[in-house]
């Protein structure tokens, strides 16, 4: 069967995560992604955050599967030149270099189009055009400066970045959607552009019910979903909210049996109205159904703290694996709060794929995620990020270069 991206080359110029998440997105649907890294070093993650010595480290293969490896010096004049012929071969150049870094090395837009007028440059950046546009920027800058961490946390602690990396695997995401939708185009103008996904953008993005609130806070000065709502005092911006639902439907996250020695024996709950009655009969609150102080959504509003404390003892005399089946019989949205053990040992999930356990000639086996995006005609096989130039010689043959010529770039540094 074939791929959905089959005959799309991507030269993947990316490092760390912002680019490589979006690169190995594009190999997963079947663009053939090679990576250009420096010899003898290559990309800085290979090293960071080992686990076993002389290996790949986790972090490298899990963000790098599906790809080709070829080392180039692009600073070298010889090894600059190799870089041209894949430019002319290649449909879209991926990077997330710091700003300008692709310019110093001689790559400019405009060269690029001179080389191939059809290329896609596409670039991870921490800020738009502005004042901080030089920046570099990392996961938990992006997080700070796109909105997230100043809405996340508890109101009486200090602002909390998440670990779900939306700076980087976030914008990532984004870019790789900016990518397929440049290909879209280019195959009704001919022409190549430039794509920019920039992490302060792509968080303010996913937080975009924040700014939906600030305004909110500023129309009416209150949001009677917080957990500040009726007691405490709303400031000039969007406070910590907690557990609170970020949506129309009040919930929170409450404890379950055993939580007194198991940090994650806890589960979401959602106190969805249309399922009110179903809640209230579950939890042995049958009066609550009619009682004009609780029977409607917003009466229950500056109730929610209480109500919360009558749910959870109900759930803390259940494990969250048995609240959520009985909760699940009436259609009540709950989720138990699962640790990396449970995720990394759960069956259903390796069922379909979104965690694989990979073969690696050097680290030996290891799980990972897999593609979280299922095309049915176009299936993602996770196959091994490549050692470092393993596929130099390979690209090299593939772009025209004799055996020798290779040889004698490998003699002067220039691959
Ligand atoms: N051959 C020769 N030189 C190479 C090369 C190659 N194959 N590949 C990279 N280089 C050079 C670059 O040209 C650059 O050189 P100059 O600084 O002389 O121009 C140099 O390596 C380092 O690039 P960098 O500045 O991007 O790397 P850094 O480690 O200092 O910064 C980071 C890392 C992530 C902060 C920065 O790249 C950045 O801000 N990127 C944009 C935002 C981003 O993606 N952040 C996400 C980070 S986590 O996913």
């Amino acid at each position: 069967m074939g791929k959905a991206l089959d005959g799309v080359r991507i030269l993947d110029f990316t490092h760390v995560q912002s680019g490589p998440t979006c690169t190995q997105l594009l190999a997963w649907f079947g663009a053939d992604v090679i990576k250009v890294e420096r010899a003898g070093a290559g990309d800085i993650t290979r090293e960071q955050l080992r686990d076993i010595p002389d290996a790949d480290s986790l972090y490298f293969t899990m963000l790098n599967h599906n790809k080709r490896s070829v080392t180039i010096d692009t600073k070298n004049p010889e090894g600059k030149l190799v870089l041209e012929a894949l430019i002319q071969k290649c449909d879209v150049l991926v990077e997330n270099f710091a700003p300008g870094a692709l310019d110093r090395m001689g790559f400019t837009w405009e060269r690029i189009q001179e080389l191939n007028p059809k290329m896609i440059v596409a670039s991870v950046k921490g800020f738009g055009p502005g004042p901080y546009e030089d920046c570099k920027v990392y996961e938990n800058v992006a997080q700070c400066v796109g909105g997230a961490a100043s809405t996340t946390g508890f109101d009486e602690g200090p602002p909390v970045v998440t670990g779900a990396q939306i700076g980087d695997s976030g914008t990532g995401l984004h870019l790789a959607l900016g990518i397929v939708t440049a290909l879209y185009q280019r195959t009704m103008t001919g022409r190549g552009q430039k794509v920019l996904a920039a992490m302060q953008d792509g968080v303010l993005n996913l937080c975009r019910v924040k700014l939906r609130d600030q305004q909110r806070l500023e129309r009416t000065g209150v949001m009677k979903e917080y957990p500040q709502y009726p007691n405490g005092t709303f400031g000039e911006a969007v406070p910590r909210a907690g557990n609170a639902s970020g949506g129309g439907q009040p919930g929170w996250i409450l404890k379950c049996k055993g939580w007194e020695h198991d940090p994650n024996a806890y589960i979401y709950f959602i106190t969805q109205a249309p399922v009110w009655v179903k809640i209230c009969n579950v939890i042995g609150r049958e009066e609550w159904a009619t009682d004009p102080e609780y029977a409607t959504a917003a009466a229950r509003l500056p109730r929610l703290k209480d109500i919360f404390a009558e749910i959870e003892r109900w759930t803390t005399t259940k494990t969250k694996f048995e609240a959520m089946e009985i909760l699940n019989k009436y259609d009540i949205p709950c989720g138990p709060i699962l640790s990396m053990k449970e995720i990394a040992e759960d069956d259903s999930l390796r069922k379909t794929g979104t965690i694989v356990e990979v073969d690696h000639p050097v680290r030996g086996k290891y799980l990972t995620v897999g593609n979280p995006i299922k095309l049915s005609d176009s299936p993602t096989e996770v196959t091994r990020s490549p050692l470092l130039g393993e596929h130099t010689d390979e690209v090299m043959a593939e772009l025209g270069y004799s055996r020798e010529q290779i040889e004698a770039l490998r003699t002067v540094g220039a691959i």
